[in-house]
């Protein structure tokens, strides 16, 4: 079917690497790649290289289930992923590069009394800082999602749920694809099969470089944006980073005819879908709860997940499933993300954003971007230091991550 397929450009172009580069960035998926794009664009720094170890967009920006959303607790929060929000907006204009945003509603079921009090917390706090989130009853939460099992002798009660109209999905791969077009048009580098091994330092501590399989690549300053692998990578540099490495994993049904019309997810019970373009349900669980770097993850998690999906929505319950896989997720104490200076000088780091980083890809990215650039937190981006471990004034976000740790 693809003989025909012939004569496409490439997308972006595949240097050989210089041998010194103004900036590298460690790490080809949408948080690295969009850093690289926003450092041309709006700092005008373009002898920026992107290392990737595997292919582009191969680890968790190609892995994840797509919700965007930003209806978080704290203001170190709502100010970035709002921020980002904002970005995915217009981000398939910026890019030139259709990354199928579609802000078609989160919404996240309360089964409990506890859920409802929290879900309430959540949204005053979102409606006080100028974010939508609303509470829907059963009867509502039924009507904008017609598939679910709202019936009094269901296995999970609802009670009601919270929903932020703007959030949605967005087509992953497109994102590391459109970030990447862009950024190489602008100038960037973007190395494939490159992975780096070590973080050189000069005598005065700050960085030189970096070595790669294929040789010593220079740099004045390397920001390292790896997620699963983040840790291993500042350890390089003799830095250790408050984080563990978890799997979490996803998996697609065959494909249906449209009929899931929103964003579903349930904390509680450990599981949450949307349908792709494609036709295919999308469904996520909870991490593995050992470290583990093998982008697997174990059986008994997702049979878990599933069973909560056919709970909630039992016409799915003869559905197949297709394909299944796991990410490496970077999760830090508070689940809440690092972005920061480093004790070691011109080392930035753009991490922790475990279980829930693809929503903020635009605005991690641009922020990374201003970071790298100034040397200093951008203001929207400035209770993600690392510092927060030091002092203590941790942003604990364990319930808005949504996702069972
Ligand atoms: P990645 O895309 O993982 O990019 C890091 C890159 O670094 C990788 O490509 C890796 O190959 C590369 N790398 C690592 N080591 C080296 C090295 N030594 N040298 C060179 N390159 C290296 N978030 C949400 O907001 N919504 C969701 O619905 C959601 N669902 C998820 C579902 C699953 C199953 C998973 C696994 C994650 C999910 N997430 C979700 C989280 C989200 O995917 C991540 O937080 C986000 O994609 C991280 O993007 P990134 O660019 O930082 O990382
Ligand atoms: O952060 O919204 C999220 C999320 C959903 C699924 C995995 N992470």
């Amino acid at each position: 079917a693809l003989r025909g397929h012939k004569g496409w450009d490439a997308q972006w172009a595949s240097p050989e690497p210089r041998k010194d580069y103004d900036v590298i960035i460690i790490g080809g998926g949408g948080h690295g790649l969009g850093a690289a794009y926003y450092l041309a664009k709006e700092h005008g720094i373009t002898n920026v290289a992107v290392l990737e170890k595997g292919w582009l967009g191969g680890g968790n920006t190609g892995r994840n289930t797509t919700i965007i959303r930003s209806n978080y607790l704290y203001e170190e929060s709502m100010d970035i992923y709002e921020h980002s929000l904002k970005l995915w907006e217009g981000l398939s204009q910026d890019l030139n590069y259709n990354v199928m945003y579609s802000a078609r509603g989160v919404m996240m079921l309360s089964h409990n009394i506890h859920d409802r009090q929290s879900f309430s917390r959540h949204i005053n706090a979102n409606r006080l800082y100028g974010i939508d989130n609303e509470w829907l009853t059963p009867e509502q939460a039924k009507a904008y999602c017609p598939p679910l099992d709202i019936s009094g002798n269901a296995r999970y009660p609802i009670n009601g749920a919270a929903l932020q109209r703007r959030g949605g999905t967005a087509r992953h791969d497109a994102v590391a694809w459109g970030y990447a077009r862009a950024a190489s048009d602008r100038g960037v580098h973007i190395i494939q099969n490159c992975k780096v091994t070590g973080i050189r330092r000069g005598p005065d501590g700050a960085v030189t470089g970096v070595e790669t399989n294929r040789g010593f690549i220079g740099a004045k300053k390397i920001g390292v944006s790896a997620a699963g692998h983040s840790s291993v990578i500042m350890k390089m540099a003799d830095v250790r980073v408050p984080l563990h490495s978890n799997p979490l994993q996803a998996l697609v049904s065959e494909p249906l005819k449209p009929i899931f019309p929103c964003v579903v997810m349930s904390n509680t019970v450990h599981a949450y879908i949307s349908q792709s373009d494609k036709g295919e349900l999308v469904i996520g669980a909870g991490t593995d709860q050992y470290n583990s770097y093998s982008q697997t993850g174990g059986l008994q998690i997702i049979t878990h997940t599933l069973d909560a999906i056919c709970e909630l929505f039992p016409i799915f319950r003869r559905v197949k499933m297709m394909r299944q896989w796991g990410g490496i997720t970077d999760n830090t104490p508070d689940r809440s993300a690092i972005q920061s200076v480093t004790p070691v000088r011109n080392l930035f780091v753009n991490c922790g954003w475990g279980t829930g980083g693809f929503k903020a890809t635009p605005g991690s990215a641009n922020l990374f971007a201003h970071l790298i650039a100034r040397g200093e937190p951008h203001r929207l981006a400035a209770g993600l230091t690392l510092d927060r471990f030091r002092t203590g004034r941790l942003i604990d976000e364990a319930a808005a991550a949504a996702v069972a740790h």
